[in-house]
Order: structure tokens, then sequence, then C-alpha cells
């Protein structure tokens, strides 16, 4: 499982990106992966994929040498298991906000991979005010690999929008606060995450944040675009 690999890479230092295709597709994900994507975002929060899509694709991704981090759509204890049992390299899991929590999720994953639970990633997504409060002692929680501060739903927790306009930059209300919870996290000396653009990233990466999840909707609307310009010139 391809899940010890980015943990390696992350405890060397490294950066890592992970791409969402958006659309439920094994072959778009392995696209991104060939294209250069260490790994790919399967949404089950917010997307389509079945546990048989997230098997397949996970099987796909990783033959082409790739990690396949799955987003199940709460941390309820069973259906970790089951994304688990389906193969993802890697556990995405949205709403942290406690200590009792993140540990539930570590004991779900060790309870579901009982000799190789090492070989997955476990991601503990911080994405509210009171997430950010408590994050000291989520901090002291052993297994948690990655802490992924989620920028969207904080900005709509912060009374804003979940997503500034296309290009735009969000509130600074709301990066300051990202910039503190990813200070917390690596004063603890563990490894930071969050969703950035291809342009933010090198400000972020600047701040010590190794985990980058990116979008890849952008660049299509970009060459689609550019297109469109010059069929119109
Ligand atoms: C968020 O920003 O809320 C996410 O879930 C992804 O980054
Ligand atoms: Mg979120």
């Amino acid at each position: 499982m391809n899940g010890a690999k980015l943990r390696a890479r992350l405890l060397a230092g490294e950066a890592i990106s992970m791409f969402t295709p958006h659309h439920s597709s094994s072959g778009l994900a392995a696209r991104l992966v060939e294209l250069g994507a260490d790994s790919v975002f399967v949404d089950c929060e917010h997307g389509t994929w079945s546990f048989e899509d997230v098997r397949m694709t996970s099987q796909i991704v990783r033959s082409v040498g790739g990690a396949a981090i799955v987003r199940p759509h709460s941390h309820e204890r069973p259906v970790i298991i089951r994304y688990l049992n389906a193969g993802a390299d890697g556990i995405m899991v949205p709403m942290v906000e406690t200590s009792e929590q993140a540990r539930a999720i570590v004991d779900a994953v060790r309870y579901a991979q009982p000799s190789d639970y090492d070989k997955r990633l476990v991601i503990a997504m911080v994405e509210t005010q009171d997430a950010i409060a408590n994050l000291d002692e989520m901090l002291r929680v052993d297994g948690i690999d990655v802490f992924f501060i989620g920028p969207g739903d904080l900005s709509q927790d912060m009374g804003y929008p979940p997503a500034p306009p296309f290009g735009e930059p969000r509130p600074a209300a709301v990066t300051d606060e990202v910039a503190r919870a990813v200070g917390k996290i690596r004063a603890a000396g563990k490894i930071a995450g969050t969703l950035v653009t291809a342009e933010e990233l090198p400000h972020w990466r600047e701040k010590g944040v190794q985990f980058f999840y990116i979008h890849s909707d952008p660049f299509l609307r970009r060459g689609l675009a550019g297109v469109r310009q010059a069929l119109a010139s």
C-alpha cells in the first residue's frame, strides 16, 4: 500500500501533492498520477464514488505508482473501515474537532488493518475554529500522520463564503487563522497540509506545509479559456 511511501517522504521533509480529479473516474485518476501527481483524492464526502469505484481506483492509481487518499463522508468507524478494506492508501477524515475523535480514527484504522495499518496514511481535517482551539490536544494523538487545515469549511465557520471568486485570494482573516494553525502543527513537530492553488503553493511551502491538496479543474478552465480566446481571435 502506497500510504507508507507517502509517509516516508513526508518524514524525510518532502512536499507531497494530492490532486482531485473532481469526477468519479479511475482513468482520470491514473492519468493525474502519470502526469506527476503523488496522490489522488477520492472524495466520498462531496463526490459520487461508490465503494466499488474506490476499490478499482485505488488499484489502478497504485499500479501507476500513486496513492489513493479517500475522504469518507464522516468519521463513522464502519465507513472508515470499509474504505480501508476497499484498498484506500490513505484516509482523510473531515471535521475532526477533538482529541477523542482523532483517537477513535486511529483506533478504527488499526482495527481495520491490524497487520498493515502502517501502510495507510491517516489525515485528520481541522476545519473549524473549535477544532483549532483543540489543536494542541489533538496534536498529541499518536497515529495521525497529517493535520490538514480545510480552508473552505473554516471560511464558512468564520462567516465567509467557502471559496473566493476564481483567481482571488481568501479573506486575510482566514489565511491568518490557517497560518496560526500551521504554526502550531509545525511547532509540535507534526506534518501540516492544506488546500492550495498552484499560485498559493510556494507561500504555504515556505510556511512549512508539506501536504498539498490541489484542484485540477483550474488547469482545464485555463486551458479551455486559452483555446476559446484563440478561436475568437
Ligand atoms: C475544506 O477546505 O473545507 C476542505 O474540505 C478541503 O480542503
Ligand atoms: Mg471541508
